[in-house]
C-alpha cells in the first residue's frame, strides 16, 4: 500500500526538500499551505504543477485546530511532519504572542488531532516535530547533545521548547510514535532571504553585478554549526522509520562565525567582504545566542545518518545559486528585492 505523508510548512525551505525526498520514495505527499494574497509556492512549483502533480496541497493554518483535525481525519496519513512555524528568531521578539500561538500551541493542536484520530485507526501514526538548537540558547555545555539542558534566549526558542516537551509528553502519555529532531542551523539556495547566510550570499551576488552597494549585518561574531538542508530532511525521515520514537540532535559538529561566512562568500566572487559589509546595530538582538555546536553521535550511530555537504560546498552552492538569480533579475531589468532594508 502506498504510504501517505502530511507535511506542515511544505512551502518552506525544509518542506520543499522533504517533499522531494518523500516523492522519490513513493509516498503520496500532502502539504498544508496557508492562505496568502500571493501564491507563496515558489519552492515547490515543480511538485504541484502539471497534469500529474506529486504533492497535493490543502489550505490550513497551525492556528486553526478544527481545520487541522478535519484534514488529518480526511487524509489519514501514516506520517506527519510538523515543519510549520514562525521560524525567524529576530522577528519573534517583535511578534512574541503570535510566535507562541503558531510555533508552540500549533504543535499541540496537531498532537491533539493525532491523538483523536489514533483511537480509531489500527496503524500507529508517526509524528515528527521540528525542534531546534535555538532551545539551547545560552548554552550550558559544548557541544550540545540530546541530554544538554535547554536555556532559550528568544520567544522563538521558548516556543520551540514548549513544542518539544509537549511532543515528548504526548509520546509518554498516549503512546504516540512522536519524535523530535533537534536540528542545528541548515541552509540552502532555498533558505529564506532574511536568515543571515542567504542574506549574505544574496547581497554579495548583487554587489558583484553592481546591483547593490553595501551589506548591513548585525553580530559578525556569532558562531553556528551550519549544514545543508537537503541532508537534514533525510534525518527527519529516518527518525520516523525507527521502531521506537526518540529525540535526536542533527548537526555537523563544525563551528564557523558569521564573519567567516562573509569571507568565504565574497572571496568566491573575487571580492573582499571588508569593502562591503557594515555593522548596523539595528540587526542586534535583545538577547543573542553566541554559539551553537551540535554533537550528532546518536543520529550517526542509531539512524546511520551523516551530513554529506561540507561547509565550503554549502557556501559555494548558495553563492552560485544567488549569482544565477541576480543575473536573471538584471537581465529582466528588475529589482525584485523589496525587503533588503527590513530589520531581520
Ligand atoms: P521556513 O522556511 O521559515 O518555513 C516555515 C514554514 O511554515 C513555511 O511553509 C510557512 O508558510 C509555514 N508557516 C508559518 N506560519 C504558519 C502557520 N501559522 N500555519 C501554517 N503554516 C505556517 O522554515 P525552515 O527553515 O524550512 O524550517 C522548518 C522548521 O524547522 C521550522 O519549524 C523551523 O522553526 C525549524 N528549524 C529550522 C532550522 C533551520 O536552520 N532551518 C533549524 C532548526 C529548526 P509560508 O510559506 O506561507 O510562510
Ligand atoms: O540566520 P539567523 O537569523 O539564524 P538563527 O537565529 O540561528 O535561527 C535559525 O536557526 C535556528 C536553529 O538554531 C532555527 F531554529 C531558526 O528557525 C532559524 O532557522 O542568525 C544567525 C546568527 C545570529 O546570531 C544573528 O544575530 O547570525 C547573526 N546575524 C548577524 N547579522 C544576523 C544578521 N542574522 C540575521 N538574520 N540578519 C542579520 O543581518
Amino acid at each position: 500500500m502506498q504510504r501517505r505523508a502530511l507535511i506542515t510548512g511544505v512551502t518552506g525551505q525544509d518542506g520543499s526538500y522533504l517533499a522531494e525526498l518523500l516523492v522519490s520514495k513513493g509516498y503520496a505527499v500532502h502539504g498544508l499551505r496557508r492562505r496568502s494574497s500571493t501564491f507563496g509556492t515558489e519552492r515547490i512549483e515543480h511538485l504541484i504543477r502539471g497534469n500529474d502533480p506529486c504533492v497535493e496541497l490543502h489550505y490550513g493554518d497551525l492556528s486553526d485546530a478544527s481545520g487541522l483535525a478535519r484534514l488529518i481525519r480526511q487524509i489519514r496519513p501514516h506520517e506527519v511532519y510538523n515543519l510549520a512555524a514562525q521560524s525567524h528568531v529576530r522577528v519573534s521578539f517583535d511578534q512574541p504572542a503570535y510566535t507562541a500561538d503558531v510555533t508552540a500551541v500549533g504543535t499541540l493542536r496537531i498532537l491533539e488531532a493525532l491523538r483523536d484520530v489514533q483511537d480509531d485507526t489500527s496503524e500507529q501514526i508517526r509524528f515528527y516535530q521540528a525542534s531546534s538548537s535555538e532551545m539551547y540558547g545560552k548554552v550550558v555545555e559544548t557541544p550540545q547533545k540530546e541530554t544538554t539542558p535547554f536555556y532559550p534566549r528568544s520567544p522563538y526558542g521558548v516556543a520551540k521548547v514548549y513544542g518539544h516537551w509537549i511532543t515528548v509528553n504526548y509520546r509518554e502519555s498516549y503512546d504516540l510514535h512522536a519524535s523530535c529532531g533537534i536540528l542545528f542551523n541548515h541552509e540552502s539556495p532555498r533558505r529564506g532571504e532574511t536568515f543571515v547566510t542567504r542574506k549574505i550570499t544574496r547581497a554579495a551576488a548583487r554587489i558583484k553585478l553592481g546591483m547593490q552597494e553595501k551589506l548591513h549585518l548585525g553580530n559578525l561574531d556569532a558562531k553556528r554549526d551550519w549544514g545543508f538542508a537537503g541532508d537534514y530532511v533525510e534525518a527527519m525521515w529516518l527518525m520516523l522509520q525507527q521502531p521506537q520514537a526518540d529525540d535526536y540532535v542533527v548537526a555537523t559538529n563544525e563551528l564557523h562565525t558569521v564573519r567567516e561566512f562573509c569571507e568565504l562568500t565574497f572571496s568566491r566572487l573575487g571580492l573582499d567582504y571588508l569593502d562591503f559589509v557594515e555593522v548596523d546595530p539595528r540587526y542586534f538582538r535583545p538577547a543573542e545566542v553566541d554559539l551553537l555546536l551540535g554533537d550528532a553521535t546518536k543520529a550517526r550511530t542509531t539512524l546511520d545518518w551523516t551530513p554529506r555537504v561540507s561547509f565550503q560546498e554549502l557556501v559555494e552552492m548558495m553563492v552560485d545559486g544567488d549569482l544565477e538569480l541576480a543575473r536573471r533579475e538584471r537581465n529582466a531589468g528588475g529589482d525584485t528585492i523589496s525587503q533588503h532594508r527590513m530589520v531581520a
